[in-house]
This record gives C-alpha cells, sequence and structure tokens, in this order.
C-alpha cells in the first residue's frame, strides 16, 4: 500500500501537467486601451503569429480548461472590428484558451437583429468544434483587465460590467448587455436568445428574463477587473429603437419556449476565412416572415 502513494503522486503531478496551464504567460492585469492610433489588420497579424487561420487558437504546452467560441455580431463596423481583433487576441492567448471567433455578418440592408445573429453564431460554431463556452460581444467593446477572463462560469457570466460610457458601473441591476458568457448546456436550458427583436434594444433585457426564470443568476466581475472601453460611434443605419420592446420584454416568461433556438431559420451566404477570424454572413429574413 504504502508503496504505491509516492508513485500516485508523480501520476497526479502528471495528469496535471498534461491538462493545466502551466505556461509563462499570464494575465498582466490593467492594460492601456486607447482608439486614437488606427491599428491595422496586417500589425493584428504580425503580433499574434500563433493564431490560426479563421481567428483559431489552442495553447501548444497543455490542454486549456475550456473550449470558448467567441461570437460577435456584425454588420458595417470594419473599423471596430480590427481595434477588437487588435486588443483581444493577446489577451485571450494570455487566458490560455482553445477558442475561436466568429463574426456574424448580417447581409442585405434589412433591419437589424443582434440577438438573432448571436444564436446563428451558436449554431455555426458548433459545426466546427466541439465549443463548451459561447462568449456573446459586441465589436466595440475591448476589455481594460485581462483578468476579465472570457470563459464559462457555473452561472451565466456578465463582462462588461464597468463600462466608460457608463462611468465604470452598472446602468442597472439587470443589465446584461455588451460582452457575455454563457455554456453551451445554459444556452439550450434557455432555448437560445430570441429571434424576433428587430431594431435596437430589449433583447439583452430578453436573455436576462430567459435567464432569471429558468432558476440562474448572474455572475460577474468586480468594478476593476471588469473596466472596459467602448468606442464611440453615432447611431447604426437600420438599427433604430424597436417601438416594440417594452411589450416584449414583458412577455419572456410566455414566449420564450417557442422563440428561440427551436425556431431559428436562417441561410449562410458566405463563409470567409481570414487570419484572424471566420467571417460568416447570412440572410436572417425580415420582421414581417
Ligand atoms: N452592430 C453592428 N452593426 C450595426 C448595428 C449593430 O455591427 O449596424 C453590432 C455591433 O457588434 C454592436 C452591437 O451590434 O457593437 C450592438 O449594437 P449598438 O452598438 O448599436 O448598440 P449600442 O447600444 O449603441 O452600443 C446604440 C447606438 C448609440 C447611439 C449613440 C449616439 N451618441
Ligand atoms: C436599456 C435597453 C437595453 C440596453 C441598455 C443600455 O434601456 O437594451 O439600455 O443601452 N433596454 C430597453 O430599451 C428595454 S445603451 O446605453 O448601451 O445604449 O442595452
Amino acid at each position: 500500500m504504502y508503496f504505491f502513494k509516492p508513485l500516485q503522486r508523480i501520476v497526479w503531478v502528471f495528469w496535471n501537467l498534461q491538462t493545466h496551464c502551466l505556461s509563462w504567460s499570464f494575465p498582466v492585469g490593467a492594460l492601456n486601451v486607447e482608439f486614437s492610433r488606427p491599428v491595422n489588420l496586417e500589425e493584428a497579424k504580425r503580433i499574434n503569429p500563433e493564431v490560426r487561420e479563421g481567428g483559431r487558437y489552442a495553447p501548444e504546452d497543455c490542454k486549456a480548461l475550456q473550449k470558448v467560441a467567441i461570437i460577435i455580431p456584425f454588420r458595417n463596423r470594419d473599423e471596430h472590428l480590427k481595434y477588437w481583433l487588435y486588443y483581444l487576441h493577446p489577451i485571450l492567448q494570455r487566458q490560455q484558451l482553445d477558442y475561436g471567433v466568429y463574426v456574424i455578418n448580417q447581409g442585405g440592408e434589412e433591419t437589424f437583429n443582434r440577438a438573432k445573429l448571436l444564436n446563428i453564431g451558436f449554431k455555426e460554431a458548433l459545426k466546427e468544434y466541439d465549443y463548451g463556452c459561447f462568449v456573446f460581444s459586441d465589436v466595440d467593446l475591448i476589455p481594460m483587465d485581462d483578468r476579465n477572463i472570457y470563459k464559462c462560469y457555473s452561472q451565466p457570466r456578465h463582462l462588461s460590467v464597468s463600462m466608460d460610457k457608463f462611468g465604470f458601473r452598472l446602468p442597472y441591476n439587470q443589465y446584461f448587455g455588451g460582452v457575455s458568457a454563457l455554456s453551451k448546456e445554459q444556452f439550450v436550458k434557455i432555448n437560445g436568445f430570441p429571434n424576433n427583436y428587430w431594431g435596437w434594444g430589449g433583447e439583452d433585457d430578453d436573455i436576462y428574463n430567459r435567464l432569471y426564470f429558468k432558476g440562474m443568476r448572474i455572475s460577474r466581475p468586480d468594478a476593476v477587473i471588469g473596466k472596459c472601453r467602448m468606442i464611440r460611434h453615432s447611431r447604426d443605419h437600420n438599427n433604430e429603437p424597436n417601438p416594440q420592446r417594452f411589450d416584449r420584454i414583458a412577455r419572456t416568461r410566455e414566449t420564450m419556449n417557442s422563440d428561440g433556438l427551436n425556431t431559428l431559420s436562417y441561410k449562410v451566404l458566405k463563409t470567409e476565412k481570414y487570419p484572424l477570424y471566420t467571417k460568416i454572413t447570412v440572410d436572417v429574413g425580415s420582421p414581417k416572415n
């Protein structure tokens, strides 16, 4: 019996070395984020030589604890995307995640539908890899502290809790917009996100309601680690405030089981693999159908 104890210990240490990352690159804490100097994709590519085509990365010397798909709802924000890729890739690598970046581009001129694009990102990313965690991020939000880990927790995670535009605090307690992370199980449990919020506002409140009604509670980093900057911009074309949003968020409990992943329909128009991201252009339909 005693003979095996040291052996067991060696096996345990070895197993840990195989499964946990003991690399020398750790999160560093507060970061300098600014948007006055333009960045270009060539520069972003040069400083991230280990990122593989399509925006994929996994630590080489160990097995990452989570496989994370990062889903970005998108249309016509190329300048913002450059900053996002420039800042986020180094951070995500320091966080030692096995990750992929998916930009879900709404084709056509129809009213923007953020939550439906996020549902599509979930489905499309899973066709490519066995992701267990999904980080949904607006293209214009950059974390100011790399200890804000872009991974999933036992409860749904809200990451953009301390935004510069709100004076580095939450605008209201139930706020779930900007950047959030849900495990595959958490996402499926709420039937994904709503497909019928066309235009600006309310879809993030509906997602909060869904989580709440399924008995989950929001986990958040503290206000220092959760600091982030938003790239200032004007209102986008075809993303006017949705006049139906207040009625819809009042009815989440009734609608959530019949609007979401189980009713998602769309067409993939084009898939493009770039060095730092995968861009999937989709037809999301229109509010009429
Ligand atoms: N998005 C696009 N293209 C669009 C609309 C939205 O890519 O045309 C994506 C993008 O990832 C963006 C996210 O959806 O970060 C959220 O949309 P939003 O930026 O419109 O939402 P936000 O609340 O801004 O940040 C609302 C308009 C604010 C106008 C302020 C005028 N001072
Ligand atoms: C709330 C919106 C949310 C939005 C949040 C912050 O009022 O969708 O403001 O908006 N809810 C409704 O309209 C019902 S922001 O200041 O970022 O433009 O995310």
